[in-house]
């Protein structure tokens, strides 16, 4: 067994203990009430999913296994001369809950390296879409494809204790992630610069100066690549790539199914995709400036005109974070200290000056606060990658190891198939009149 593995299987049998007390002794405990708003709203904020891979305060943001993200970048090892973190690092460090040494990240990043031979029939399925298709549907296509490598579902089929299961999903999903870069950048380099052609990974770098290799981009890209997959790995269970991620993997599809539907779900526009809407709209901004910086006035009436025709101001708000989102902070600062004087950055500054006081005077929006994707798309501008149709395949890099980290865990813990209940508008009009303290949300 390598080390990561060994360390993991340790921390799965101190883990299985906790488990089980936890069904055996309080099963019946109540811990959340669901009113009839959360029903019919999406579900928002019922306590129902356990995972340990990373916790979402709304006030103060994420943390990964109990590390805030500032944490994370700077407890993590580091490559000599780097300001990111390897990513390798992170896989070692949501896995085990566990900073990783310099040694063990050199574990990982060899295992890493060893996994990152992709079958010729991807790049025949990534070959076949049409150049106008969007690189999400390519990205979850070509992860889709890789599917018959399962070694989960050889084992099953050959018939597997589930005690088990977690190990051969420790396989797939590490084989997986070695390979999403690769796929990733091969799918840029299709779509955006075919006479450039194909570049094959170089095996001395880690995976996020790998990454920028590939898509054939120089220093500070590698810090941008590592920045980028590692803030957006995980924001707990409860939203849409992870939650899908999770329950597909939930009937034991195997991490291909599960990573594939994860990608669909990233690619909505009120999820992953708003990187590329936040760049879409500011560039309709920037048209109607012919170029110059707008001016406060002209700031305000461009949000007002955009909520006043029904749309959302994308970048903006979130489901759970009620306050500005650490992700969006962390590339701020990265921004301030590398392009200053970059102009859609400057728009981006202006933005948030003006904002959260207009949706906080709309009233409807119940966090006024950029998230993430409100910067992120600026930074990846910034050094060339200016195609913002592709901002939401790097963030589903960055995402996999959250969702492979958790299905590897939920197949140790036995998590089984997740089957919430559902009922007619009917029974609820009839429930909510008979029992009038259904409806008390206190
Ligand atoms: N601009 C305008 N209106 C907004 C808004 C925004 N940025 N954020 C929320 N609202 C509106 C909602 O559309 C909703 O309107 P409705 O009552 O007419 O349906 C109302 O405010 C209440 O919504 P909420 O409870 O504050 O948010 P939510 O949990 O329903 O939705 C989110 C959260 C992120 C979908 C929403 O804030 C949004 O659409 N933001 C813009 C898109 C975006 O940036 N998405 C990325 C989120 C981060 C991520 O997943 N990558």
């Amino acid at each position: 067994m390598n080390k990561l593995k060994d360390r993991l299987y340790h921390k799965i049998q101190e883990h299985r203990v906790r488990t089980t007390k936890l069904l055996k002794d309080h099963g019946d405990k109540v811990i959340d009430q669901v009113t009839v708003s959360q029903l019919i709203g999406g579900m928002r904020g019922i306590k129902s999913l356990v995972t340990d891979i990373s916790y979402l305060d709304p006030y103060e943001g994420i943390r990964y296994r109990g590390y805030t993200l500032p944490e994370v970048l700077k407890k993590l090892p580091k490559a000599e001369g780097a300001e990111m973190p390897f990513v390798e690092g992170l896989y070692y460090l949501l896995l085990t809950g566990e900073i990783p040494s310099l040694e063990e990240v050199s574990r990982v990043r060899v295992m890493f390296r060893n996994r990152r031979v992709i079958p010729r029939y991807v790049w025949q399925v990534i070959d076949s879409f049409p150049s106008e298709s969007h690189p999400m549907a390519i990205f979850s296509a070509a992860v889709m494809s890789l599917q018959r490598e399962s070694h989960f579902n050889i084992k099953y089929k050959r018939g597997m204790s589930k005690m088990d299961y977690w190990d051969s999903t420790f396989e797939d999903a590490t084989n997986l992630l070695a390979k999403m870069p690769l796929i990733a950048a091969y799918i840029y380099n299709k779509l955006y610069h075919p006479e450039k052609g194909h570049r094959y990974p170089d095996p001395s770098l880690d995976f996020g100066a790998n990454f920028a290799y590939m898509i054939g981009k120089d220093k500070p890209y590698d810090d941008v690549s590592r920045m980028y997959f590692i803030i957006h790995a995980d924001h707990e269970s409860g939203n849409v790539s992870a939650h899908t991620g999770h329950l597909v993997a939930s009937s034991l599809s195997d991490v291909y199914y599960s990573t594939s539907a994860m990608i669909n779900g990233l690619a909505g526009p009120l999820h992953g995709l708003a990187n590329q809407e936040v760049l879409r709209w500011l560039q309709g901004l920037r048209d109607q400036m012919n170029g110059r910086l707008p001016s406060e006035e002209e700031m305000k009436k461009y949000v007002w005109d955009t909520l006043n025709s029904g749309q959302v101001i994308p970048g903006y708000g979130h489901a759970v974070l009620r306050k500005t989102d650490p992700r969006y902070t962390v590339q701020r600062e990265f921004c301030l200290k590398h392009m200053p004087d970059d102009e859609l950055f400057k728009y981006v500054d202006a933005l948030y000056k003006v904002v959260p006081d207009i949706l906080r005077e709309q009233g409807k929006a119940k966090n006024p606060w950029p998230n993430v994707d409100a910067q992120s798309g600026v930074v990846q501008w910034h050094y060339g990658v200016t195609q913002f149709d592709f901002y939401t395949v790097l963030f589903a890099i960055g995402r996999a190891f959250g969702v492979l980290s958790n299905i590897i865990w939920d197949r140790a813990l036995g998590y089984p198939l997740e089957r919430p209940k559902s009922i007619t508008t009917e029974m609820l009009e009839k429930m909510v009149q008979s029992e009038p303290s259904l409806v008390n949300t206190n």
